[in-house]
């Protein structure tokens, strides 16, 4: 049986970043553990030095797996979008995903490759044009990731971070339309709280298509310390049979391991997350 609870971990990132362990990654995975967590969710900065042996090292002895990987930061910093206009750097992009993906298996993730800012944004002319090559390109993408044991895990995002998928039911017309192999809806109550009516029905609407989840409060901050009602939104996710792991993403209000531990101490009062 597997502790479904998750953490960020990123070796650095601006203070305001949603990512809470910073620093060594063998010291957040030895961490992470202390502090109960079941798993990490690793914000990969480089992924070819990446230190492959010394996590996973630090997982074994910890018993901890790796929920996800997610590209965000990574993307960002080398200015790569998978649906970018100019094919050159569109291809290089989908080089650095297979490379991700790699990654992820060598790691033994769990959950999957998180795809947030590499999908890019939605240009006003020419909408027809972005989705049909995204569902292309995450077709491609889900093909080499059912190969490699992985999942693609596409957020839903709020509106004033991007135009694409701002909601659940935009990401299940999507699905529903060009159905891309592998493809998996990925939420996060910190968005959901912005451009969802309803969180719990969104949740449902995901159903069985549900790959992962994000936790943070309203304001960003660690579960507990906004105004967001989890109990239902932990019961929704019972009821539609989610297995994923939770992952704590906020901002560090406190110091790294204050937030962590508040983070944690909430979400074990909630739930017995041990499924
Ligand atoms: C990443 O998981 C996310 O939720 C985005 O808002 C990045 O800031
Ligand atoms: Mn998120």
């Amino acid at each position: 049986m597997r502790n479904k609870l998750a953490i960020t971990i990123i070796e650095n990132a601006s203070p305001k970043a949603p990512l809470v362990l910073r620093g060594d990654l063998v010291q957040s995975v030895n961490k992470a553990a202390e502090l109960g967590y079941g798993a990490i969710e690793i914000h990969v900065l480089d992924v070819k030095g990446f230190p492959v042996q010394a996590v996973t090292e630090a997982c074994r002895l910890n018993g901890l797996s790796v929920s996800a990987i997610a590209t965000g930061h990574y993307f960002i910093r080398h200015n790569l979008c998978i649906t970018s206009a100019d094919m050159a750097n569109r291809n290089a992009s989908m080089q650095e995903v297979y490379k991700f993906i790699d990654l992820a298996a060598s790691l033994g993730t769990t959950d999957g490759i998180i795809i947030g800012w590499a999908k890019g944004t939605c240009p006003e002319q020419g909408q027809q044009a972005y989705y049909d090559l995204l569902a292309e390109q995450l077709n491609s993408l889900g093909i080499y990731a059912t190969a490699k044991n992985q999942r693609i895990l596409l957020e839903v995002i709020n509106r004033y971070e991007t135009n694409v998928f701002n909601t659940t039911s935009e990401i299940m017309a999507f699905l529903g339309k060009y159905n891309p192999e592998n493809v998996w809806v990925h939420m996060d109550t910190f968005h959901m709280n912005i451009d969802e009516a309803n969180m719990t029905e969104s949740i449902r609407l995901a159903g069985s298509r549900l790959g992962y989840f994000h936790i943070a409060d309203s304001n960003r901050f660690y579960p507990g310390a906004g105004h967001i009602d989890f109990v239902p939104i932990i019961s929704a996710l019972k009821e539609i049979g989610y297995s994923g792991a939770l992952s704590v993403e906020c901002i560090p209000s406190h110091d790294s391991e204050t937030t962590a531990r508040k983070s944690i101490i909430f979400l074990n009062s909630l739930i017995n997350v041990k499924i």
